[in-house]
């Protein structure tokens, strides 16, 4: 019997918080993308690939659809509309919540696009009674013409098969892209600052998360050990005080919890040094963005 082999991209697209990099990650079984219980925790556009005996199939997570404000909301976003366009796109909402003005925008995105769009209903593990998972669909069947509606739990796995089995029927014929083991195209030490930022912006809250950004500054990779020192980027000396701690003791936190993720993705042992430091409204700062851009600077 001849097999049909398929391949091709899958955008996750969204509101902030609908769980898109949850999805990706269980998609995957791995962890690539961070996630946090916050809105706007992606920054860049991240790909993630499944590969399968008959299938390979390009994720893209994109930073939830929002109101862009500051000039790094502005590249979120942008980020978000240059990673739009794909074979499939995955329509991701909260089937907990009614459809927001973060939900419309995200599909008055995914209406300008050629590709079938699945709407993908998720968390339902919190739905109770299942049928409001049918009222949900309803609502957001008369929003657009989806191609399917999947209902999931990104977080408990629950799903996932059927959602894969609705991506592969509508992908095209063709070879796989990549090889067979390649996983994400994002550099470890940029994976290592973004599992730095997910300690952060898990331990912190109100405005500090939105303000941290982190950077790898050494990467030394020894036979036994990995030493990465990595500067934690904070907007007022405020923010840094509540970074730090008393004595250290939330850095140090951050430090460890960190250190336990990238010591599991990198299956080494890891020294992390960490320093914060403040950067007067690096949000605005078109230097400070493109300097901390990995797709421009390779690796940082
Ligand atoms: N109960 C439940 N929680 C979920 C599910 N999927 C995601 N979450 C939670 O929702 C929160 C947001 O998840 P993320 O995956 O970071 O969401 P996101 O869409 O990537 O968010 P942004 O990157 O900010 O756009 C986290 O606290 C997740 O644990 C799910 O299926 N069920
Ligand atoms: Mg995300």
């Amino acid at each position: 019997m001849r097999t049909r082999h398929v391949s091709g991209f899958v955008s996750i697209l969204g509101r902030p918080n609908a769980g898109k990099s949850t999805l990706l990650n269980a998609l995957l079984g791995t962890k690539v993308a961070i996630v946090a219980p916050r809105p706007q925790t992606t920054r860049n556009a991240i790909q993630g690939v499944l590969t399968r005996p008959n299938a390979q199939i390009v994720f893209v997570d994109t930073p939830g659809i929002h109101k862009s404000t500051t000039m790094l909301n502005k590249r979120m976003m942008d980020a978000v509309r240059a990673s739009a366009s794909a074979d499939v796109v995955l329509f991701l909402v909260d089937a907990t919540a009614r459809p927001s003005s973060e939900d419309t925008d995200a599909l008055s995105l995914i209406k300008k696009l050629e590709a079938p769009a699945i709407a993908v209903l998720n968390k339902v593990d919190l739905v109770s009674p299942k049928q409001k998972v049918l009222e949900c669909i309803t609502r957001y069947q008369g929003l657009h013409e989806f191609a399917a509606f999947v209902p999931i739990s990104a977080l408990k796995g629950d799903g996932l098969d059927l959602l894969l089995k609705e991506i592969i029927q509508r992908l095209p014929k063709g070879p796989a892209l990549y090889p067979k083991d390649y996983l994400t195209d994002q550099p470890e030490r940029f994976l290592a600052a973004e599992l730095i930022r997910e300690q952060a912006l898990r331990m912190t809250r109100e405005e500090v998360p939105h303000a941290v950004h982190v950077m790898v500054e050494k990467w030394e990779d020894t036979p036994k050990l990995i030493r990465i020192a990595a500067t934690i980027y904070v907007e007022r000396p405020g923010q840094k005080i509540i970074v730090v701690g008393a004595g250290g003791a939330m850095l140090k936190r951050i430090g460890s919890a960190a250190r336990v993720q990238i010591e599991a993705m990198a299956g080494k042992k890891v020294f992390l040094e960490t320093f914060v430091k403040v950067q007067p409204n690096w949000r605005e700062d078109p230097a400070f963005l493109q300097a901390t851009d990995w797709r421009q600077t390779s690796g940082r």
